[in-house]
C-alpha cells in the first residue's frame, strides 16, 4: 500500500511508519503499536490456553466469558460457533495453535513457541497433535457423540470408542513427556498450557485415573500450577464463571 506516508498493514488496519512500506507485517514492531486485544473464552474450555499465554507474555487484554451452552452468541465473531476467539485490533483469529502464533508475534520474548528453530517445530508438532488428535477427535467424540452419528442409540458406542482412543492418545503423550521440566526445551511453552487444559477436562469429565495412569502428565500439571501466568489465568477463569453464573 503506497501513500505519502508509508504504512504497516495490520490486518485491515494501516499504521504509518518511517521505515518504509511493510506489507502485512505484524511481527516487526508490534509492541510499539497500541494493541486492542479481546479474548472470548468459556470457563473450562481450551480458551484457557491463550488466556495463560497472554498472561505469560504480559500482554494486557480484555477477557470476555461466554457460556459453552450459549455459543450462538458468538456466531458473529466465529461462524464455527466455538471458543476461543482472539480479537486482535478487530482481526478475529480462531484456532488455539493460530492464536498462540499471534501471541508469540506480539511478545516473542515470552518464548511460548520455543527457543530455537527445532523447539519451534516441536511446539508446532505437539500443538497439532493436541489440537487434532486429542482435542478435536477423541475428546470431541467423547463429549459430543451426536456429531459422529445420526442414530441416538449409537451414541454410547461412539462414546466408548472415543474414550478408548482418548486413553491411547493420552498414553502416547505420556510416553513422550519428560520426567521433569517442560514438554519442549527449558521453558514453559504453549504445549504446557494445552496439556494443562486437557488434563482439567479429563479429570473433571471422565472416570480415568489421571494421576495413576499418566503420572508424568500429572506432575507436569503440578509444576504448571506453580507458574504465575497459570495461576492468574485460572483465577480469571473462575471469576468469569462466577459472572456467567450470576447473569
Ligand atoms: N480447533 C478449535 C477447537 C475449538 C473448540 O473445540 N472449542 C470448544 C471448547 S474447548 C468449543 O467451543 N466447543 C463448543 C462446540 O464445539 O460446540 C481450536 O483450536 O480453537
Amino acid at each position: 500500500m503506497r501513500s505519502n506516508n508509508t504504512v504497516i498493514l495490520l490486518g485491515s488496519h494501516m499504521l504509518p511508519t518511517q521505515h518504509g512500506t511493510i506489507h502485512g507485517d505484524i511481527a516487526k514492531k508490534p509492541l510499539e503499536m497500541a494493541q486492542n486485544i479481546i479474548l472470548y473464552t468459556a470457563p473450562g474450555s481450551c480458551g484457557l490456553v491463550p488466556q495463560t499465554l497472554l498472561h505469560h507474555c504480559n500482554i494486557s487484554f480484555k477477557p470476555i466469558g461466554v457460556s459453552l451452552q450459549n455459543l450462538a452468541e458468538l456466531s458473529s465473531k466465529n461462524p464455527k460457533g466455538q471458543v476461543p476467539v482472539f480479537d486482535w485490533n478487530g482481526e478475529l483469529i480462531t484456532e488455539v495453535p493460530a492464536i498462540a502464533h499471534a501471541i508469540n508475534h506480539l511478545a516473542p520474548e515470552g518464548k511460548i513457541l520455543g527457543r530455537s528453530p527445532v523447539e519451534f517445530v516441536r511446539v508446532c508438532e505437539w500443538m497439532n497433535f493436541l489440537s487434532a488428535s486429542i482435542h478435536s477427535q477423541p475428546w470431541g467424540a467423547f463429549v459430543r457423540p451426536f456429531r459422529f452419528t445420526d442414530e441416538p442409540e449409537a451414541e454410547p458406542g461412539v462414546k466408548r470408542k472415543a474414550k478408548q482412543r482418548l486413553q491411547e492418545r493420552l498414553a502416547l503423550m505420556e510416553s513422550k513427556l519428560p520426567a521433569d521440566g517442560w514438554v519442549v526445551g527449558e521453558g514453559f511453552t504453549a504445549v504446557d498450557a494445552y496439556c494443562l487444559a486437557i488434563s482439567q477436562w479429563v479429570v473433571a469429565r471422565t472416570d480415568l485415573d489421571f494421576k495413576g495412569d499418566f503420572p508424568k502428565w500429572a506432575a507436569l500439571v503440578d509444576r504448571a500450577h506453580k507458574v504465575e501466568a497459570v495461576q492468574k489465568a485460572l483465577a480469571e477463569e473462575k471469576q468469569l464463571a462466577e459472572e456467567l453464573n450470576k447473569a
